[in-house]
């Protein structure tokens, strides 16, 4: 089976096949051409990392009291070009301080890539960097010792397939205990685990699984208002890049109750590689948000999309096979949707970013239950992740975003000014496909430092 051969880099390999060809025989498109526009004269030649001067076009403070965290698949890089060898799992912790953007890595050779890290603080414990490893599959939790950050593990496992992969968690008091509990999603067998804090032990519960299946983003939220959380999961047919139809679902769990896997979203054909649970319309209550890949036919350079990527609301009690599109995005895989407020209206926007057709501000409209806004931030962007995050590292109120522009090796940052996305350039490295971004969080600066 093809995708069996697909290794990380032969995912990397495609992608570049995928972007020279993926959507390009889609219909064509309404939107606005890219708005975003370069402050810095950073996308010339200059080095990764030039530090900048508070620069108040973009509002960069010389120091921030957030940073963030960004987890990658790494290549090893031979005469200047990068290779088919992994290199060890990849974190970076990037913090601003006196006009500098600072960045410290750490590298775990038990994984050959980290799928997330954020911060989790145990119950009566200092905080620490949780992080998702996979080929090894691992949960770690680092803190520093002397300094140097060292990882205990939490979870190790072998699911009995051909991938061992920690894909994505999130982390929320499900039991309502007071103590947080770790909902994860693995590779291959369909499992997806609770850990549970007792005391400095770690207790795994596997709440699913299910042969030959990915579970690729767990999202954690109350949608029926019950009090009581519910976990949300993304398991889908093993990934086939070159294939017409991929099979997938969403399904809920709500493990306080031990309910579940009950399917919230039956997406026939397609599949979701990316959801999103909160509350982004303002009406108090939670709501699901399910990217669906598109569906195309042919292969290679006869592949068209069919239908393309659409964004679906769920909310409780919606039926599997209801279908409210509040956007679609004339692309292939839409890997990311964040939230927040990019303008400080207290309204919250929805960030899509798609593998090759750039960035997408989304507005909820008079019924946020029925289309959207829809229009284009940057259309110079892409990755096949494109990890992208809203958070408002400054404190000032107003999110800005943050996307892991993987095609352009680039880590930018975007704010908004008159109702336009300005763009910088954080970090630059030489060679793109040297690495994939998988995964920003912004982590408080104090819990970050040495
Ligand atoms: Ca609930
Ligand atoms: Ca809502
Ligand atoms: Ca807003
Ligand atoms: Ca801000």
């Amino acid at each position: 089976m093809r995708h069996q051969a697909v290794t990380r880099f032969g995912i990397w390999a495609l992608f570049f096949v995928l972007a020279c060809q993926g959507g390009e025989k889609t219909a064509p498109t309404e939107a606005p051409p890219a708005s975003a526009q370069e402050e810095s004269a950073e996308k010339s030649e200059e080095p990764a990392a030039e530090p900048k001067k508070a620069a108040t076009a973009t509002g960069l403070p010389d120091s921030l009291p957030n940073g963030l965290l960004l987890v990658y698949s790494q290549f090893q890089v031979v005469d200047g070009k990068a290779t088919a060898k992994p290199g060890p799992a990849r974190l970076d912790i990037l913090t601003r301080d006196g006009g500098e953007w600072k960045t410290e890595t750490v590298e775990d050779a038990q994984s050959n890539v980290f799928h997330k890290a954020m911060m989790l603080t145990p119950r009566g414990q200092a905080p620490g960097i949780l992080t998702l490893g996979g080929s090894g599959a691992y949960v770690k939790l680092w803190r520093r010792v002397k300094g140097q950050p060292k990882a205990s593990t939490l979870w190790a496992a072998e699911f009995g397939g051909k991938f061992n992969r920690m894909r994505d968690a999130e982390v929320a008091d499900l039991y309502g205990d007071g103590t947080p509990a770790i909902a994860v999603a693995t590779h291959d067998q369909g499992v997806v685990a609770v850990l549970r804090q007792k005391v400095n032990k770690w207790k795994v519960q596997r709440i699913d699984q299910k042969k030959d299946t990915f579970v690729h983003e767990i999202e954690i939220g109350d949608l029926d208002k019950d009090g009581v959380l519910e976990v949300y999961a993304t398991p889908s047919e093993p990934n086939k890049l070159d294939a017409e139809a991929q099979r997938g679902e969403v399904v809920r769990y709500v493990p306080k109750k031990g309910e579940g896997p009950t399917i919230v979203a039956d997406l026939g054909k397609r599949h979701a590689k990316e959801i999103y649970v909160g509350d982004v319309d303002g009406d108090g209550t939670d709501e699901l948000y399910v990217a669906v890949e598109a569906l195309t036919t042919g292969r290679g350079a006869g592949l068209q999309i069919v239908e393309p990527v659409e964004i679906r609301r769920y909310d409780a009690g919606t039926p599997p096979d209801a279908k409210v599109i509040i956007a679609t995005i004339p692309d292939r895989l839409c890997r990311f949707l964040t939230a927040g407020d990019v303008d400080g209206d207290g309204k919250k926007e929805m960030v899509a970013a798609s593998f090759s057709k750039g960035l997408w501000l989304l507005r909820p409209g008079k019924d946020p239950k029925s289309e959207w806004g829809v229009e284009s931030i940057d259309r110079d962007s892409g990755g096949f992740e494109h990890a992208a995050l809203l958070t408002d590292l400054d404190g000032n109120g107003t999110d800005e975003l943050y996307v892991a522009a993987d095609v352009q090796g680039e880590l930018r940052r975007y704010i908004w000014v008159r109702g336009r996305a300005k763009r910088e350039v954080i970090l630059k490295r030489d060679i793109p496909m040297s690495r994939m971004t998988w995964n920003i969080m912004p982590a408080p600066t104090s819990a970050l430092s040495r």
